[in-house]
């Protein structure tokens, strides 16, 4: 296994018109960034993976860039982010950009030259089609509700749109919008970024024929993840990408893959592929999930979790690296999903996460707030949501009786991705010091207690509890680069695990309950009779390691003799 630094580093999630507003505009922004470096060199953190910051029209915040070349005017100029981007490097921060080219918005200048008119030398740059008998060209619905076909009223065609209408699909088939692509890459690389997240870059070839996808019960549109995750031409785009742009630069990647599966994943992080360093797959966040998506709020069980996971351990154990999650944000607060936000449970539900997925094998990363262990958020109004996805679900479930309202809502209260974009909560200033004027979403009402002032001032924080993981990481290779191994498989409870490397043995406890179940020692381990404490969410204490009652989610890290 080569050693690299991605492969040591941690990653921070900034989703920027939610970190810090610096001028009483209400809206997060690059210079606010740049003011908060300090904060996030002391938490340790080596790579920040920042959201986008693009020129956009801000349909979906940001995902609909209409200039790849400039900086979105509501976060600064191309001054701030050059000055951003020396602070960061000063502190020994990289920063790799959202690059979002599944799509871009309706508003880029490319996508105006191609709904002009069919003969455009643009046209192609876009998909698409004429209509099928007076009807939209396929059944596929669009991830923000409704077809992914826009009729064109001017030039007579319909467009593809798999998010929404404001985001058209580009053309990945032809060669000269991809060397368009890779040319601006090159210019921002050169600039001085540090890598890439690609978002759905899975989803950039598909099928040709575009075939109708299967409807569930109830829904209008038909599903076509089939006819464009993971597509026939995927992997060739990547390596002609790669060795156009990538293998050019010492840099970092990242593939976002709704609907990647582990052998797929091979594919794409393979050492010898020559195609990108880490995907983000969706297997553990989407547990729960139910015939309307994340709208139909499902139980799930902690075996399920640790199949998910070990899945990925072992299948990238001999090739290809893993990016390890609880959160981002699309995803609701990391305590309040997988661990317990009650007052009683929160902090050290928070730290338990935190050591269970900081001691994977894999690249970690930390989204914004998860180090002071924000939560979900319940707003009482739909109108208080700003979220495309969420807003727009709402209105297509409840106009059509398939969820009632009040089931939508509490649905939304677990799952929208608003719970993750409620404004940073710096200190106990109105609107948690995130902003002198009025928040562009409302903040989280408890940032009265949870903000990053009371933990800084916290020895026992759930902040300096990742720092010191981080730190662990630092200074033991175990961590990055030790075999992962499975064990109680099936325990309801407890998710443990050991880490191998040379003559050492790391063994992880994670107790996911408020219970006090018993840990005990597998016949694998026997050999082991005593152990030093590395670190753990409780006061470090003599355990006996062949038999353990853990606290209520307790997490330990044991080196085993
Ligand atoms: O959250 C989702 C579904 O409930 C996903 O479908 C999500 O839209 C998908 O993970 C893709 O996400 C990325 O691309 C979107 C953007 O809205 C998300 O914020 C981004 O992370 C379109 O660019
Ligand atoms: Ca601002």
């Amino acid at each position: 296994m080569e050693k690299k630094w991605w492969k040591e580093a941690v990653f921070y999630q900034i989703y920027p018109r939610s970190f810090q507003d610096s001028n009483g505009d209400g809206i997060g922004d690059l210079k606010g960034i740049t003011s908060r470096l300090d904060y996030l060199q002391q938490l340790g953190i080596d790579v920040i993976w920042l959201s986008p910051v693009y020129q956009s029209p801000n349909d979906d915040n940001g995902y609909d860039i209409s200039d790849y070349r400039d900086i979105m005017s509501e976060f600064g100029t191309m001054a701030d982010f050059d000055e951003m981007l020396d602070a960061a490097h000063e502190r020994n921060i990289k920063i790799m950009m959202d690059l979002v080219v599944n799509h871009s918005s309706d508003e880029h200048a490319w996508f105006m030259e191609s709904r002009s008119s069919k003969d455009s030398s643009y046209r192609d740059y876009y998909i698409w089609r004429p209509s099928q008998d007076g009807k939209e060209p396929n059944n596929w619905g669009s991830f923000f509700g409704g077809s992914v076909w826009e009729w064109d009223q001017e030039s007579g065609e319909y467009y593809l749109h798999l998010f929404s209408k404001k985001q058209p699909d580009l053309n990945w088939e032809n060669p000269t919008l991809r060397n368009e692509i890779y040319e601006m890459m090159s210019w921002w690389l050169d600039k001085g970024v540090d890598g890439f997240r690609m978002d759905v870059i899975n989803f950039i070839s598909k099928v040709p024929g575009l075939p109708d996808g299967e409807v569930v019960s109830g829904l209008t549109y038909g599903n076509g993840m089939p006819f464009f995750a993971n597509g026939p031409r995927i992997h060739e785009y990547l390596q002609e990408m790669n060795s156009n742009v990538l293998s050019r630069y010492d840099l970092v990647t990242v593939g976002e893959m709704p609907g990647v599966d582990v052998e797929e994943a091979k594919l794409y992080t393979g050492d010898s592929r020559n195609e990108l360093n880490m995907v983000f797959h969706f297997e553990h966040v989407n547990l729960g999930y139910g015939e309307y998506g994340r709208w139909s709020v499902g139980e799930w069980k902690l075996p399920e979790l640790k199949t998910i996971f070990s899945k990925w351990q072992y299948g990238l154990e001999e090739s290809g690296w893993n990016s390890l999650y609880w959160s981002n944000h699309d995803q609701p607060r990391a305590v309040s999903n997988f661990g317990n936000d009650s007052e009683e449970y929160r902090i050290i539900s928070a730290k338990m996460l935190a050591v269970c997925l900081h001691m994977l094998k894999g690249s970690p990363y930390i989204y914004q707030g998860e180090e002071l262990g924000m939560t979900n958020v319940r707003f009482e109004q739909i109108d208080a949501y700003r979220d495309i996805e969420t807003v727009n679900a709402y209105r297509d479930f409840c106009d059509n009786g398939l969820i009632a309202a009040d089931v939508m809502l509490s649905a939304i209260h677990r799952r929208s991705r608003d719970n993750a974009r409620t404004p940073m909560q710096w200190d106990g200033t109105p609107h948690g010091g995130f902003t002198t004027g009025i928040p562009w979403i409302e903040v989280n009402p408890n940032y009265t207690n949870i903000n990053a002032e009371n933990v800084l001032a916290d020895p026992d924080s759930i902040y300096y509890f990742y720092r010191k993981l981080i730190q662990v990481r630092k200074e033991n290779e175990i961590v990055v680069y030790g075999k992962y191994d499975l064990i109680l498989d099936e325990h309801e409870e407890i998710y443990a695990y050991t880490r191998s490397w040379n003559d050492e043995k790391w063994l992880v406890v994670c107790n996911f309950s408020e219970g006090t179940p018993l840990f005990q020692l597998p016949e694998s381990l026997v050999s082991y009779t005593s152990a030093t404490w590395v670190t753990g969410n409780y006061a470090e204490s003599a355990r006996n390691i062949a038999s353990l009652e853990l606290q209520p989610y307790e997490a330990l890290v044991l080196s085993l003799k």
